[in-house]
Parts: structure tokens; sequence; C-alpha cells
């Protein structure tokens, strides 16, 4: 925790006009928390994006622009850490309309293969360009001359070329965290062409995978009449590219990564160790532990998961009293009306699993609607014998490469979805179809009865990749490209 007041935090009100290097996200790096009390008080919100950045934000007098997370405050710029923080203010309707609707109940099912049906609200749209030109300004405000900002993710779409024509001197990038949907799923929206010319403003636009570059190459061709001058996406990683006028836009694939070194440094520890053991324990010292974790959202497959292990159970292929499931499912996105009934929905199925086939102090199916700190989530992986990872569609998915960083004792074993952006580097995971329940049953299988020589093998060549494609080369090498002409 950073201090009582966020006032209190203001080390210094940032000299408008310095930073070289701005990072632009939904979010800041920290939260502002309301305590009981009435006062407020900062939190750190850790993640991949802000430790990969943060070495590089340092030395180039680095900025942040984002949300603080708390509706109607105004705060003033503030260092931390050697980070200049700029918090941009929301109001509770923007809060609804900007980010619970259209980021999260247009875009996110959008962009996730239409998992759940998007609404396409004009007045979520209006709140969507308000919140999106603000971001802008603020970046505009504060750039230096020629500097190079960063924007991140959907919720931002809009930026690059709001950006742009504020500031034609900056250099902009931006990357996408989650899928770009297939073209013809995109032409649903009714405002594509102005999603496809604001990310056009940028210089560079990154997806994970070069399917995503080439879907929106096909449709700055098809929506903005622009021919690319280089289609080959993720040919010896070159980005593809378009002819804006004067400007190139560059368009690539860069699969983002986890901060592999530091988590198999921590599940390395005597604590992590001790933990994961002591978990084991408090399972009742089954044969086998299959674990989950994700934010509780309906494009991870948790169902899928449940339901697999259900039919085997039922079966009689899996004995309940061997093998436990452990599913962390961090709260998300609590007030969006689809997220609600998942919930519902995920708890019921974890009742009756539990009403069926439990004992008396032995459930099958571990259900936290809670989140856990790094260390103890290092444990979770550590102790489990499957991780399963079946989402419906992911961008790339960093839990499953965050469980290959956690083995150091080539351990485990992992049933991935075909669907996630990891599938592509992660070869060696049991691939499956998350809509094919008896695809899942068996790979769940296989993973189950697996020979540990298979298994370490499978694990060793998991780990290569993992250890070598960190959180710090995808940044070097998406910045690389921004900085680059080629
Ligand atoms: C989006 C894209 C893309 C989860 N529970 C706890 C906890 N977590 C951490 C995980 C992991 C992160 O949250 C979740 O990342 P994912 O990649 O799995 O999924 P999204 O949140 O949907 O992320 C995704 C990502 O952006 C990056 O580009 O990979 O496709 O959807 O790091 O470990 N962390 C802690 N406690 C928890 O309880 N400490």
């Amino acid at each position: 925790m950073w201090g009582q007041s966020p006032r209190r935090n203001l080390t210094v009100a940032a000299a408008p006009g310095k930073a070289e290097f701005i990072v632009v996200a939904n979010r800041l790096p920290v939260d502002l928390e309301r305590l009981p009390d009435g006062s407020q008080r900062w939190k750190h919100s850790p993640g991949g994006l802000v430790s990969a950045l943060a070495p590089f934000l340092r030395n180039q007098h680095g900025a942040w622009v984002g949300w603080p997370g708390v509706s109607d405050v105004e705060v003033d710029p503030f260092t931390e850490d050697g980070l200049l923080l700029y918090p941009v203010t929301l109001s509770a309707d923007e809060y609804r309309d900007y980010y619970e609707g259209f980021s999260n109940a247009t875009l996110w099912p959008l962009y996730h293969d239409v998992v759940v049906r998007p609404v396409f609200d004009r007045s979520w749209w209006d709140a969507y360009v308000r919140v999106n030109r603000r971001f802008a300004e603020h970046v505009a405000e504060i750039a230096s001359t020629g500097a190079t900002v960063w924007v991140q993710d959907y919720q931002l779409q809009l930026v690059p070329q709001l950006l742009r024509e504020l500031r034609p001197d900056l250099r902009i990038g931006f990357f996408l965290h989650i899928p770009f949907p297939p073209v013809e799923l995109f032409m649903q929206l009714p405002w594509r062409t102005e999603i496809v010319r604001g990310l056009l403003g940028a210089d560079l636009v990154g997806f994970h995978l070069p399917g995503g570059a080439r879907n929106f190459l096909w449709l700055a061709r098809q929506l903005v009449g622009l021919e690319p001058t280089r289609t080959a996406v993720g040919v010896r990683n070159r980005p593809g590219a378009v002819q804006m006028g004067d400007r190139t836009v560059r368009v690539g694939a860069f699969p983002i990564s986890i901060d592999a070194g530091g988590l198999d440094t921590l599940a390395k520890t005597e604590r992590v160790r001790k933990r994961a053991a002591q978990l084991r324990d408090d399972l009742g010292k089954p044969k086998k532990v299959l674990l989950g974790v994700d934010r509780l959202d309906y494009t991870k497959g948790i169902d899928v998961r449940l339901h697999a292990l259900h039919e085997m159970i039922d079966e009689g292929t899996v004995d309940p009293a061997d093998v436990v499931m452990v599913q962390l499912a961090t709260p998300s996105r609590e007030r969006v009306e689809h997220y609600v009934r998942m919930r519902a929905d995920i708890e019921q199925q974890v009742g009756r699993m539990n009403g069926e086939f439990a004992r008396v102090g032995h459930p099958v199916v571990h259900y936290l609607h809670q989140s856990v700190d790094r260390e103890e989530l290092a444990a979770f992986f550590s102790a489990a014998d499957v991780m399963v990872v079946t989402p419906m569609r992911d961008g790339m998915n960093l839990v499953c490469k965050e469980y290959v960083a956690c083995r150091h004792d080539l351990g485990g074993a992992l049933v991935l979805s075909e669907f996630t952006g990891a599938a592509a580097e992660l070869s060696s995971a049991f691939l499956v179809n998350p809509h094919d329940l008896d695809g899942v049953k068996n790979a769940l299988r296989t993973a189950l009865e697996l020979d540990p020589t298979d298994g370490r093998r499978r694990m060793r060549a998991l780990r290569r990749q993992v250890l070598t494609h960190d959180v710090d080369r995808w940044a070097r090498s998406f910045l690389t490209a921004l900085g680059g002409d080629g």
C-alpha cells in the first residue's frame, strides 16, 4: 500500500511536455482504494505489463496514463518508484457506458468469437469516443516532441488516430491483448470503419498472432481502401504494411509472455515448495490434483472442464477418492450481466458435482472465488498434476505459461485449448478443442495417466519455449519494431 490519501502521494506534479516514452492503458498500474472511513489509498496492481515496461519507463523519463480504478475522482499526476503516473478521470456514467458497456459488453464478446451476443448501443459508442478522446488529450499534453507512445488494448482503439491529429510528431504504437476477430464477425460492428481508422493512426499495430494482423490488413483494404504494401505478416518476424498518404503503418504479430525467470525463481524457494506440499495435504492427499486458474469469464471455458470431469466421474473413469479439482476464479466485471449469469451457472455446476460425488470433508471441486497473492499462486501451480486451460477463445493466455515457468521439477502436465494464442507456441501440451467434450475428456485421461518420462520430456520442451520467450523479449521486440522503419 502506498499511503493513506492520494494527495499525499503527490511527490512531484509532473512537468507537462516532458515525457519521452508514454504507456497508455485503461488502468494505471496502481489502484485507488476507498476505505470504509472515507479515506483513500493507493494499492499496487501488479501485472506482467508493468514489470516488463518499468525499465523502459524509468530509463526514458517514462509516464503511464490510465484510469485509477475509482470513478469521479480527480487526482493530480504523481511519481512513484520512478514512474510518472497520470490519472484520467472517468465519471460513473462513463465507467458504465465506455468500460462495462462498449468495452466489455460490445467489443469483448465480439472479439471472442461472439461466445455471447455483443450489444450494439449507440450511447455506449458515444461514451467510448469521448473517453478515448480524453486519453488522447492527456497524452498530447505531456508528450515531449517526437516522444514514443504505446497504447494498450481494446478499450483504447481510437486513441492512435485521435492522438495523431493532435500530435503528428509522435511515434505511436498500439498492441491488442485480446484476439482480433475473423473479418466476418468484425463486420457486424456498426462502427467498424471508425475502429479500423482509429488503429491506423498508429505507426505499428501489434497483435498476438499473425492471423489477427492479416485480418486487420484485409479490413484496412476493405473498409478504408488501403492496399497492403507487404502482406507476409510474421515471415521472419517482419510486419506487414499499408501506406496512409506519406505514412507507413506496419502491422505485425508479437506474442506476449510472462516474467518467466522471476516465476521460476519464486517456485524454487523453500516457502513455495513447502506451501505446495501443504496444499496437497490440505486437499486430502489425493493421487492427482487438477487445477484451473482464470478470471471468472465466459470465454475461459471453466464450464467445459467441469462438465468433462463430471462425465468422467459419472462413467467411472475417474475416482473422486483419488482426484480433486481446484478452480481459482478471480472476481471479474461483476456488474456486467453475462458475468453475473455465468457465475451463477458455474457455482451451480460446482454445487451439483460436490452434491453428487463429495464425501464429508472431501469435496471433488474446490472452488475459490477470490484472488490469491503471487506466492500462493506459484504454490498452486507447483502442487498441480494437471493444469487445465480450456478457453473457447483467448488472445494469448498467460496462466498456462506461468504454470510451465513454475515446473522446474519437470512435473505436471498441461491440457491447453487450441483456441488460445499460447497453443501456437506450446505444442508439447495436450492440445484440445474445447467444443469437443470427448476430446477434452480423452486429453484429461491421458494427462492423468501420463508416463513420467513422457511428462518430463514434454515439460522440458514447454519450458524451453517459455523461459526463452519472456515478457521482456516481447516488449523489446515491439519497441524495436516501433523504433525502426523496416
Ligand atoms: C488478457 C487476454 C492475454 C489470475 N488469478 C489470479 C492471478 N491471475 C493472473 C494470472 C495471469 C493473469 O491474471 C490473467 O492473464 P490471462 O492471460 O490468463 O488472461 P486475461 O486476464 O484475460 O488477459 C489474454 C493477456 O491479456 C495478456 O495480453 O494473455 O488472452 O484475455 O497473469 O496469473 N494473479 C494472482 N492471483 C490470482 O488469484 N496473483
